[in-house]
This record gives structure tokens, sequence and C-alpha cells, in this order.
């Protein structure tokens, strides 16, 4: 809420023209309303609390936190329009068809360590 307020705020005092760069934080698709949640943590060992998950298909809130200190990302390989980052905690909508997803974080050198996990939506 605070980021739309925020955004908001931007567009009223600057213009329109900012409405296409002020989005860089708005990385899901942002579909409404979510019918499933699914709880992701970060660990500082570089691994997600589960090495996989489940949800059902259709509108799925991810719910981002971070059990540790160091950042991380949460991105799903294939939906190039949804990313979540941690600090503390994030969360963001994306539209999830069934099939077999893998979730991982894109900070440098962390899906190599194994920050990367499965995900299946029926
Ligand atoms: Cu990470």
């Amino acid at each position: 809420m605070r980021r739309t307020l925020v955004s908001l705020a931007a567009v009223t005092a600057l213009g329109l023209t900012l409405a296409s760069c002020g989005g860089s934080d708005d990385g899901a698709s942002g579909c409404t309303p979510a019918t499933f949640d699914v709880t992701v943590g970060a660990k500082d060992d570089l691994k997600f609390d589960a090495d996989s998950y489940d949800s059902d298909a259709g509108c799925v809130e991810f719910t981002y936190e971070n059990e540790g200190s160091v950042a991380h990302t949460l991105l799903i390989k294939g939906k190039s329009g949804f990313k979540l980052s941690v600090g503390n905690t994030d969360t963001g909508t994306v539209e999830l068809g069934a099939g077999s997803y893998e979730l991982f974080c894109d900070v440098s050198g962390h899906e190599a360590a194994g920050m990367k996990a499965d995900l299946t939506v029926e």
C-alpha cells in the first residue's frame, strides 16, 4: 500500500512520464483475487526453506519471508513479469496454470549455490 501511495504521489507531482519508469518494484503480474497462498522462506545459507512447494492453479499469492539478513529475490522460470525481493517480507500475485515450475533467486551466485526449488501447480 505504501508503495502505491508513493507512486501515485510521484506521478501526480511530476507528470505521467514517470509512470512508465516508476514501476520497477511491481514485477508481479498482479492478478486478483488471489485464490491460493504460497509462503517461501529465504535462508542465509542460500537455500529456500523447502526443496519443493505446491499450489493450486489460478491466481497465486506468494509471501516471501527472509529468515536471515542477506538480500534475496524470488522469481519463477518462464514467468518474466514476476519478481519479489527481500529485505524482510514481500508479497505478490501471479497467474499460474497447472504444471511444473522452478523457483529461484537471481542474486548473483545464489541459484548456483542451491537457491532454487520446484513448484508443482495442480
Ligand atoms: Cu538469494
